[in-house]
């Protein structure tokens, strides 16, 4: 079946422009990739619609996608052909402070024109991604992200892995995008939603079409680079089992809605049991407004297989640095702010404000402990201290009516705590859903030192001030 299987995965894999891999047939893993180059570019979200401007890494939408072994070490330049300052962020790699790609707190940004080399090792096996942490709320939609996997010493056996970058962009009906990054109203609402959903940066909805073969296991690594949608996808007629969330393993479950907040990932493992010649959809139910995100059609070849695939979906943790409950500090953070029931004030720059200045005259609708704080340039002091090897507990209380996947920088935490129940499973995080008026408790180790990026990834809500940095020393 060597040549019909390799092109019948060429053309599933170019109709959807994504990338198909096959760890079983060995493909080899170390990115050849040197340099990440942002510059300004247009391609068409889908065939014969007008061309869309976008800003993209290496001329596209999504970037180059990074593929290494764990343990191996990554040096990439970075090339700012941009009109705007930048920087590149490794979301969810445990980098030392200095590679994190945070302009203003862990590095100067990189000047129109300019270049800087990042250099780290890869820890962990995983889903990662990255994606600029200057200005995100614009950088991130305007197309500039890609994803960064790290294949485990032993990857499961499956017959073939999807990357699927998930988005959504904002345009107009001549195709261009509509330009109105950070809007207030956007702020201090939902954030800014896109009018079309992308997948790998090509139009999603029922004419996306993933062609699979009966019998055949499919990875599909989900990242929502999104800059404010939520999914919560089903798949008709398959189970989605989860094997990661965050790249970090989980006992494999199967789930019938998968919520994926910005930054976030989910690994699941799908086994294609329906018969050859029917056709499923994969739906996003999180908003009134959702639908389809792509089709799985079957193609007519007799199945791989009749039964599932029998090899194990369970991957082999990480080393993570263990948090002891019995030891750990606690910390309280509480955030306020938005359209709906926002405080009655908040402090911007060490002085209180009306919750009216707050939105007219600082651009700002949300705080954590009563601050709002400015975008990276203008940024005080980190309103968190942790001593270096403190076992923390952080006990996260969301007093507005919104929706915020938090995410961390530097570290992996476990979530073992909801509305105060405690979880019988914690499982690893670097960014978590709060739900409305929802506490979340995460416990991790402050191992990494270094003046640590803590935000809301809904990235219009970090810049209208849910953002700020936490000191590990
Ligand atoms: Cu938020």
């Amino acid at each position: 079946m060597g040549i019909s299987r390799r092109q019948f995965i060429k053309s599933a894999a170019s109709s959807l422009g994504l990338v198909a891999l096959s760890p079983r047939l060995g493909v080899a893993a170390t990115s050849r990739i040197a340099t990440l180059r942002a510059a300004p570019m247009e391609q068409s979200i889908r065939a014969g619609a007008p061309r869309t401007n976008f800003w993209g890494f290496n001329g596209s939408v999504p970037g180059p996608l990074l593929r290494y072994r764990k343990g191996e070490s990554v040096r990439l330049t970075f090339q700012n052909a941009l009109e705007a300052e930048s920087a590149v962020h490794w979301h969810g790699v445990r980098v030392s402070n200095a590679m994190d790609g945070v302009p203003y707190v862990t590095q100067n940004p990189v000047k129109p024109g300019g270049d800087f080399v990042y250099e780290f090792a890869l820890p962990d096996s995983g889903t990662f991604w990255y994606h600029p942490h200057q200005s995100s709320f614009e950088q991130v939609p305007r197309g500039l992200y890609g994803a960064l996997i790290v294949e485990e010493e032993h990857p499961i056996e499956v017959d073939r892995e999807l990357v699927w970058l998930l988005s959504d962009v904002r345009v107009g009906e001549d195709g261009l995008q509509v330009e109105d990054f950070g809007r207030i109203l956007d702020i201090a609402n939902d954030g800014r939603i896109g009018n079309e959903v992308l997948v790998n940066g090509r139009a999603a909805g029922a004419g996306n079409v993933l062609e699979v073969r009966s019998g055949e296991r499919i990875r599909l690594r989900l990242i929502n680079a999104a800059a404010a949608r939520v999914f919560q996808l089903e798949l008709h007629g398959h189970a989605m089992n989860v094997i990661a969330y965050d790249g970090q393993a989980v006992e494999p479950h199967a789930v019938e809605h998968l919520i994926i907040g910005p930054g976030m990932r989910a690994d699941l493992v799908v086994d294609c049991m329906q018969a050859p010649g029917s056709r499923f959809l994969m739906n996003d139910t999180h908003r009134r407004s959702a639908g389809p995100i792509a089709s799985l059609v079957y193609g007519d070849a007799r199945p791989l297989r009749r039964k599932p695939l029998g090899a194990p979906m369970r991957l082999a943790p990480n080393r993570l640095p263990e948090p002891d409950l019995a030891k750990a500090t606690e910390h309280y953070i509480m955030f306020q702010g938005g359209m709906r029931g926002a405080p009655t004030m908040g402090i911007v720059d060490g002085k209180p404000v009306r919750s009216h200045e707050l939105m007219e005259r600082h651009g700002l609708a949300w705080t954590m402990n009563y601050t709002a704080e400015h975008e990276h340039a203008l940024m005080h002091e980190p309103f968190l201290h942790l001593r270096r090897g403190e076992h923390v507990v952080l006990r996260m209380i969301n007093e507005t009516d919104f929706v915020h996947p938090m995410h961390l920088h530097g570290h992996f935490f476990r979530v073992v705590g909801v509305d105060g129940r405690k979880e019988a499973r914690p499982v690893w995080r670097d960014t978590v859903i709060m739900g409305p008026r929802q506490t979340i408790d995460v416990a991790f180790v402050a191992d990494n030192p270094g003046d640590w990026m803590y935000h809301c990834h809904i990235l219009d809500h970090a810049a209208g001030g849910m953002m700020g940095t936490i000191r590990v020393a």
